[in-house]
């Protein structure tokens, strides 16, 4: 990390963008309103023992009735972006034909974001596939990447004049391999060789919907975005730590950069996936049409991971360091069993550094990100002219409310203001990134942990659904106000 940056008070690039993201399941609610049906995760949160506490989105933040409030917030924090996603089960609720009063709720939100000021920046799948086309073989039948096709085309016929940023998708990784092969989200399925089906056609509903987007709006800024692991080898002179990195880096990060980026899978993960038949999946032509070109990479990171052929030795690294009341990651897991993520990883072991963890277990480790930027930046989308955004970034902690109803979430404010930090030194060593989202506007349904982990900057009661702005939603429009992240030691800070 640079000691200017570490600090001090940093300016942003001028014309920096500053957003908040949400996702349609996870803060809509409205879950049975003008003619919503069923998502794969309406489904899920019905199997017991798949979401704590039997938590569903039915109600969530009920966004779909206060948006018009939740737009106001963004307002008066000062943000540019608003990133959110559309529910493909709310316009298209079988899968086929279109829902006209499930989509006019698409045209209130955008008109009212227009006219707040904020850029609507609309991702097109966040997770929710309609149940009914999971019913005909969900992402490992090659048919939904067309049925995607469509949804995105009604999307841009119904909104393509005021939308100028379009999404395909959040995070392929998490619906392919958390959903089809460690089953710990929807569909809940637990196959290997599923996983990587799904992953293909997810990758090319993207490159479908790519080519429909473009050939209607060849102006539009059109891209997609992955999520991020930095796997760092817990021993650097040990082959078999180096290989471990390797297969996670593989398996989680270039198994979607390569195709999507170079046209091709790489040939190191395909030699590992060999067994599990991705290739059965792909037809002649598919690289050409999953790496149609793309404006922007969205990037989302939350954190990386120490990874070795061997087990951590009881006792050394530590458990992590853990803020007061955080919880042990496994108290607040879902009962149901699930499976590792990674098709081809056994032997693969994560170990702790000691690093501060979120609520999620998840290690605090900004300066990954900067290395992760830098890294896209020279082998992917530097070439390519591709920019890049941070489209979430953010952490789960317990929130303390005070007496007076107030979130002094330092905790969450230092873990923003690191990673802002460390999206500076990356832009500093040539990193064009353009832009910011905090993981999230609002503390929502946070899939198979349901209720119990908040993210937002903004807290949410969820039985008067009523939004106080926490201490890090202060300090952030301060931040968005002014381009600025203020220097570390500064008492005013909120
Ligand atoms: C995002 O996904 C989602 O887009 C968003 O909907 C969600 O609410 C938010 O994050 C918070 O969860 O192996 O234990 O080190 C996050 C994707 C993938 C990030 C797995 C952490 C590694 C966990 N996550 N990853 S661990």
């Amino acid at each position: 990390p640079n000691p200017d940056t570490a600090t001090g008070r940093v300016e942003m690039p001028q014309g920096f963008l500053w957003g908040t993201a949400t996702a349609a399941y996870q803060v809509e609610g409205a879950a049975r309103t003008d003619g919503r049906r069923d998502s794969i995760w309406d489904t899920f949160s019905t199997i017991p023992g798949a979401v704590i506490n039997g938590d569903d989105g039915t109600d969530a933040c009920d966004h779909y009735h206060r948006y018009r409030e939740d737009v106001a917030l963004m307002r008066d924090l000062h943000l540019g972006a608003y990133r959110f996603s559309t529910s493909w089960a709310r316009v298209h609720p079988d899968g086929g034909a279109v829902n006209p009063a499930g989509l006019a709720f698409y045209d209130r939100l955008v008109d009212e974001l227009l006219s707040a000021d904020l850029l609507p920046w609309l991702t097109l799948y966040h997770w929710d596939l309609p149940q009914a086309l999971e019913e005909a073989g969900g992402w490992t039948n090659r048919d939904t990447a067309y049925r995607f096709a469509e949804y995105a085309v009604t999307m841009h016929e119904a909104l393509g004049d005021r939308v100028g940023v379009w999404t395909t998708l959040n995070e392929p990784w998490c619906s392919a391999f958390l959903g089809y092969t460690a089953g710990v989200h929807a569909p809940g399925r637990q196959s290997r060789p599923d996983g990587l089906a799904a992953a293909h056609h997810l990758m090319l509903a993207h490159g479908l919907g790519i080519q429909a987007l473009r050939e209607r709006a060849p102006a539009a800024n059109l891209g997609l975005t992955l999520n991020f692991t930095v796997a760092d080898p817990v021993d650097p002179a040990d082959p078999a730590d180096v290989d471990a990195a390797r297969r996670i880096d593989g398996q989680f990060n270039r198994i979607f950069l390569d195709p999507i980026l170079r046209g091709e899978y790489p040939a190191d993960v395909l030699e590992d996936v060999a067994p599990y038949g991705l290739l059965d999946h792909v037809r002649d032509g598919d690289l050409d049409i999953i790496s149609t070109p793309i404006d922007t990479l969205g990037v989302n990171y939350y954190n990386g991971g120490a990874v070795s052929a061997l087990p951590q030795e009881s006792g050394s690294g530590g458990g992590g360091t853990r803020p007061e009341g955080v919880r042990e990651a496994d108290d607040a897991a879902p009962v149901r069993e699930t499976s590792s993520p990674h098709p081809a990883a056994d032997g693969v072991h994560t170990h702790s550094r000691g690093l501060p963890l979120t609520d999620m277990g998840w290690e605090v480790q900004p300066e990954g990100l900067t290395r992760l930027l830098v890294r896209l930046q020279e082998e992917y989308t530097g070439p390519r002219g591709v920019a890049m955004y941070v489209t979430e970034n953010g952490a789960a902690f317990p929130d303390v409310v005070g007496p007076d109803g107030a979130v002094d979430d330092q905790d969450r404010l230092s873990f923003i203001d690191g990673h802002l930090r460390a999206t500076k030194d990356a832009i500093d060593a040539g990193a064009d990134v353009r832009g910011y989202f905090a993981w999230s506007l609002l503390d929502n349904f946070e899939w198979a942990l349901g209720y119990t982990k908040r993210f937002g900057i903004v807290r949410v009661d969820y039985e008067t659904q009523e939004r106080t702005v926490k201490s890090s939603g202060r300090w952030y429009a301060t931040v968005a106000r002014d381009n600025v992240i203020p220097a570390r030691d500064d008492t005013t800070r909120p």
